[in-house]
């Protein structure tokens, strides 16, 4: 580790966690290369097209141009290693640590002694043991002598206008003081916000897995309320609403269509699948699991329910399905599940539409016009503004829509019930 001079930091996987974090430590004056094994990313990037929407990154990355590169041997000069790569499930909803493993075979290739290699990636405890220490002592190093691994759990919100990589409070954790000290030294140079140190590296890796798979339970929980509301007839969005008026004790989650994204509905499966290694059933978190996972199918349900009140089959009826983000105003659509949606529709044999004006390159219908035009049914699956600002009763019944199922909550349902030419179904109301 080089004292005093301007230390040099590469950080690998340039991604929309690795992206914000390049540029905001060259902007706290680091030597920052970024490196992506995607060599058009990089192209790209050196072109100055930058294909991220997170406003940090739009306004300075013009400002704070950092060196790129898909060149591993470029990174051979770094004291401090950040690996941001991804951490998916795969198609068995196992978790696929492929990435992580090669960023850090990759690191310890090159990498120089007396670096620090921060994992940011999202993994489950023991990981950063059971994984990635041994690539480095396999590749001659002696970690906590002559090379320093910690984890800090990345907390980047896609879209989130408030909170970014310069503000976002933090953990760290390590497998020795001096490993701990660096890396508090590094986040607490970079980041504006409390950088908490945990006692080891498990617990470090722990948080972000608790975390997510809290938010993962309190929207399964609502997604069971919201059923159990459709049979009795309550208004599930106005009870939470209700029930959020207390101001403490309670965090309000909306039900919905189904639970998307590179998070939420993924990294409670690591932590199942690891504690499964360690002899623990987590029943009641594969439980949330499933509860969510069911939304999709109870979407398709609930439109099944009201084109019976309209005496509609579900057959060769053209259902179109608005979104294929999984979240409002973003183009993301990992673990989507208007996807999942789409899919049931066919196995009732709709004939199904798509209109996703962030995701045009998938939609089959180019404008919301178009697709009203040509659809006897819709069905919400993301909350996008240019569809609850746009969607009227008026201008369903102008394209003599029959049903409407809204699988985010998103339109003003007392409204939309008023009007008689269609039917109106939310998720719990
Ligand atoms: N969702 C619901 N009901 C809710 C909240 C979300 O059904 O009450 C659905 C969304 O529609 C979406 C999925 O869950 O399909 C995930 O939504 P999200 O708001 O959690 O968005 P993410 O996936 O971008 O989650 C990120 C996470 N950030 C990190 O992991 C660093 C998560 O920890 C944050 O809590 C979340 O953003 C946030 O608060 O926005």
């Amino acid at each position: 580790m080089t004292s005093n001079e301007t230390k040099t930091v590469a950080v690998i996987g340039l991604g929309y966690v690795g992206l914000p974090l390049a540029v905001r430590a060259q902007e706290r004056g680091y030597n920052v290369i970024g490196l992506d094994i995607d060599s058009k990313k990089i192209e790209s990037l050196k072109r100055g097209e930058n294909f991220l929407k997170d406003p940090y990154v739009q306004e300075n990355f013009p400002k704070y141009p950092i060196s790129l590169t898909s060149n591993p041997e470029d990174i051979s000069s770094a004291d401090i290693h950040i690996i941001c790569v991804p951490t998916p499930i795969d198609e068995k909803r196992q978790p696929d640590l492929t990435p992580v493993i090669g960023a850090s075979e990759m690191v310890a290739k090159y990498t120089k002694k007396g670096a620090l290699v921060v994992l940011e990636s999202t993994v489950n405890p023991y990981v950063s043991e059971e994984i990635v220490k041994p690539i480095f002592e396999k590749a001659g190093f002696t970690v906590g002598t002559d090379i320093y691994i910690s984890h800090c759990p990345e907390r980047i919100n896609p879209g989130d206008p408030k909170w970014d990589v310069t503000n976002i409070p933090r953990v760290v954790g390590s497998f020795d003081a001096k490993g701990l000290e660096i890396s508090l030294a590094f986040y607490r140079s970079i980041v504006d916000a409390e950088i908490r140190p945990m006692k080891h590296i498990r617990e470090a890796e722990a948080v972000k897995i608790l975390e997510n798979s809290f938010r993962n339970v309190n929207i399964a929980f609502v997604n069971e309320i919201a059923r159990s509301f459709d049979k009795l007839g309550i208004d599930v969005k106005d009870v939470i609403d209700g029930a959020a008026t207390k101001p403490f004790a309670f965090m309000k989650h909306y039900p919905s269509c189904g639970v998307g994204g590179h998070c939420i509905p993924v990294d409670p499966y690591y932590l199942v699948e690891r504690a499964k290694e360690s002899g623990f059933n987590h029943e009641f978190l594969k439980l949330a699991i499933s509860t969510n996972e069911g939304m999709p199918a109870y979407t398709v349900e609930r439109l099944q329910d009201a084109l019976n009140e309209m005496t509609l089959p579900m057959k060769d009826t053209v259902v179109g399905v608005l979104g294929l983000a999984y979240k409002a105003n973003i183009d993301d659509q990992r673990e989507s599940p208007a996807f999942e949606i789409i899919d049931h529709l066919k196995e009732h044999q709709c004939t199904v539409l798509t209109f996703d004006p962030h995701v045009l390159d998938l939609s089959s219908e180019k404008s919301l016009e178009e697709i009203l035009e040509k659809s006897d049914a819709l069905v919400i699956a993301t909350d996008h503004s240019a569809f609850k600002d746009v969607l009227t009763p008026e201008l369903l019944k102008k394209h003599n829509i029959k049903a409407i199922v809204d699988g985010k909550n998103c339109l003003d349902r007392d409204l939309f019930l008023q009007e008689k030419s269609f039917v109106y179904k939310g998720i719990g109301r």
